[in-house]
């Protein structure tokens, strides 16, 4: 029983502190009884289940859940043959080359990465992964690779799910050792938005390797070359994986007006990405707008410019994707980027299982195990529910998004964004200025974290009513938002045809943009001293949360903060993690190998004067009362 704990710290509770608040007020965690796995997870409980969870907005009263089921597999048999076994069998060159000749066309998965982060905020759990990893890689070897990691999952992991990333990656590297686990990587940006030193992005490299990533998916939000070769190289020299580089599709390569991006454009990229010795090359559709007919010349071009296997990534937003496949696989495509069934479609990737089907007959088709795919699909159903709050309510695809060019995941999260700045009912006039902001800036490759700049410059056009003619008038002297600055001053490089000369003055404002390449100019990591300064200040942390704390200071020592009060909520289920337990309800959480414990919630009771409410638990049979305070 303690009655001034963490938890009921006010300040603490209002989110006014940092990780120097352990320091400063250690008799608030010096508690017995908080330092045991089982009561942080009782106090975290009480929390969600008294205060909901911050994270979710709309929560439906008396929702109930139904009990998703994991398809059954060998689970004491080894586990066949996969790719991962191929690309060590033959090595990486020899894996690539054979790749190339394959006739079958093959399948990425992007369920645990693309798919969520396009349809659900990127707000899936590892638990709810890790539930059906193992079964999945035993049922479903053929397929080519899993993506895992990378893009927005590493900080949306830390800073709404309180959970570790490389943790995720150990855990799924473990559940699937047959399988190749592909990870998407921002080139300069890494996992990031911004460029970071060239010596944090090979360390990264090496220990995402290390890990468990097999492929490495390398892109620049500008196609920029420059950015890309030092993590096409740091693959090569300190990793056995693949570098699998991308190209960022934008436009449409077989429109006649179309001077910029053109077949010679991506042509010649690929040709400089095989020179700077990409292993793979993915032409990555980020917004879905490569049409049939352009994937059927694109392809073809592509496959006659460069000796590398090629991969298609596309997202369904126009919701006709799956034709764009069809004539991609036609003219050569070796490996085209799918997710499940109840996780495909809209702005996620084409549908795995259908695509399966189609391909049934077809003389690039392949044998897959789709009465398997089919039950993993149910099993994404039901979980899926659980994150209901994230759905997007996007109900159909859309042909706008040929006018606005606005990638899958950031379509998707448009409209939160949208209302939590008061413009909820000016959606279709922000998706509209996307496209005047892209033709201002000199149309440009709208890809993280480019697409955000754009996506600012749109919201900030849309709340202060202001026209293409206003953004151009200097004498406004607009008060330009800070990510667009950083773009105009060359911190993301430079962009193909160059930045509009007019635009840059107007937004730098007399200041100089810096020239070359952004994270060379950025001084080296000193780890020694850094690192040592790093566990002076968390204690509990190791060398890969170093790494985390580099990529993201501020979502790190949030995350840290709140693991020192928790503990680690990974294993607590989905329903309760985000919505609390109602009374009665009964659940099991298993903290570690062995160590299951049973948590039912007795009652809550009314708050006291002071505001706190006690919450009576029984864990393992035994009452439990925690308190809390009542934010309401
Ligand atoms: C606990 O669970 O009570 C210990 C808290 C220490 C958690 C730190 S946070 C960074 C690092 N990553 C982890 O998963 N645990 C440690
Ligand atoms: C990311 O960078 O997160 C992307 O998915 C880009 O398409
Ligand atoms: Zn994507």
């Amino acid at each position: 029983r303690f009655l001034e704990n963490v938890i009921t710290n006010d300040v603490f509770r209002k989110g006014n502190c940092t990780v120097a608040f352990i320091d400063q007020h250690p008799e608030l965690f010096k508690l017995s009884q908080i330092r045991d796995r089982g009561t942080k997870t009782l106090m975290y409980l009480a929390d969600v289940t008294v205060n909901g969870h911050p994270d979710v907005k709309g929560k439906v009263e008396n929702k109930t859940f139904r009990t998703p089921e994991i398809p059954a597999y060998e689970s004491l048999q080894p586990y066949p043959a996969g790719m991962k076994d191929r690309l060590q069998q033959m090595g990486r060159e020899g894996f690539v080359h054979w790749l190339r000749e394959e006739k079958p066309v093959y399948y990425t998965d992007t369920t645990f990465r693309d798919a969520h982060q396009s349809l659900l905020a990127t707000r899936v759990r590892t638990r709810d992964m890790l539930a059906v990893a193992e079964g999945y890689a035993k049922n479903n070897p053929e397929i080519f690779s899993m993506e895992v990691w990378g893009g927005a999952t590493f900080d949306v992991a830390m800073r709404f799910l309180h959970e570790c990333p490389w943790r995720r990656l150990q855990l799924l590297r473990k559940a699937m050792p047959n399988m190749l686990l592909q990870m998407l990587f921002r080139g300069a940006n890494a996992v990031g938005y911004s460029a970071y030193p060239e010596n944090l992005i090979a360390a990264f490299i090496e220990k995402a390797a290390e890990n468990g990533i097999d492929v490495f998916r390398i892109f620049d939000s500008l196609n920029w070359v420059e950015a890309m070769a030092p993590s096409i190289r740091f693959v090569r020299e300190r990793t056995n994986a693949v570098a699998q580089a991308a190209i960022s599709y934008t436009g449409d390569v077989l429109r006649p007006d179309n001077n910029k991006y053109t077949l010679q454009y991506y042509t010649d990229l690929a040709r400089r990405l095989e020179d700077a010795g990409a292993h793979m090359l993915a032409v990555k559709d980020m917004a879905g707008l490569l049409k049939p007919e352009a994937a059927s010349v694109l392809i073809g071009a592509l496959r006659d410019a460069v000796k590398l296997p090629i991969v298609l990534h596309t997202h369904d937003t126009a919701g006709i994707q799956a034709a764009t496949y069809l004539k991609a696989i036609e003219a050569g495509v070796n490996v085209v980027d799918t997710a499940i069934a109840s996780l495909s479609g809209l702005t996620s990737q084409p549908n795995l299982n259908s695509l399966v089907a189609i391909m049934d007959g077809h003389p690039r088709g392949r044998k897959m195990n789709l009465a398997s795919l089919n039950k993993y699909s149910n099993y994404w159903e039901d979980v899926r529910e659980y994150y209901y709050p994230f759905e997007s309510d996007m109900k159909a695809g859309t042909a706008q998004i040929y006018e606005n060019e606005i990638p899958g995941g950031q379509y998707s999260n448009l409209r939160q964004q949208a209302e939590s700045l008061g413009l909820g009912d000016k959606l279709e006039q922000i998706k509209r200025n996307y496209a005047v902001v892209n033709q201002l800036f000199g149309d440009i490759v709208k890809v993280t974290p480019s697409s955000k700049v754009v996506g600012d410059m749109a919201l900030f056009m849309t709340s202060n009513q202001l026209t293409a003619g206003d953004v151009l008038d200097a004498s406004r002297n607009l008060a330009f938002p800070a990510s667009v600055k950083g773009f105009f001053r060359g911190e993301l490089g430079v962009p193909f045809g160059g930045f509009p000369a007019e635009l840059q003055r107007i937004v730098l404002k007399g200041e100089k943009p810096i020239e070359g390449n952004p994270n060379a100019q950025l001084p080296p990591v000193d780890f020694e001293a850094d690192f040592a300064g790093f566990q002076a200040k968390y204690p509990h942390a190791e060398f890969l949360d170093y790494l985390s704390y580099q990529m993201f200071p501020k979502v790190f020592d949030e995350y840290y903060q709140h693991a020192m009060i928790f503990g680690n909520v990974e294993a607590i289920p989905t329903p309760a993690f985000f919505y609390g337990l109602k009374q009665g309800e009964e659940i099991l959480i298993t903290l570690s190998k062995g160590k299951t414990i049973i948590v039912k919630l007795l009652y809550v009771l009314p708050a006291d004067e002071h505001g706190m409410r006690t919450v009576v638990f029984e864990l393992n049979g035994y009452a439990r009362r925690v308190q809390v305070r009542d934010l309401a």
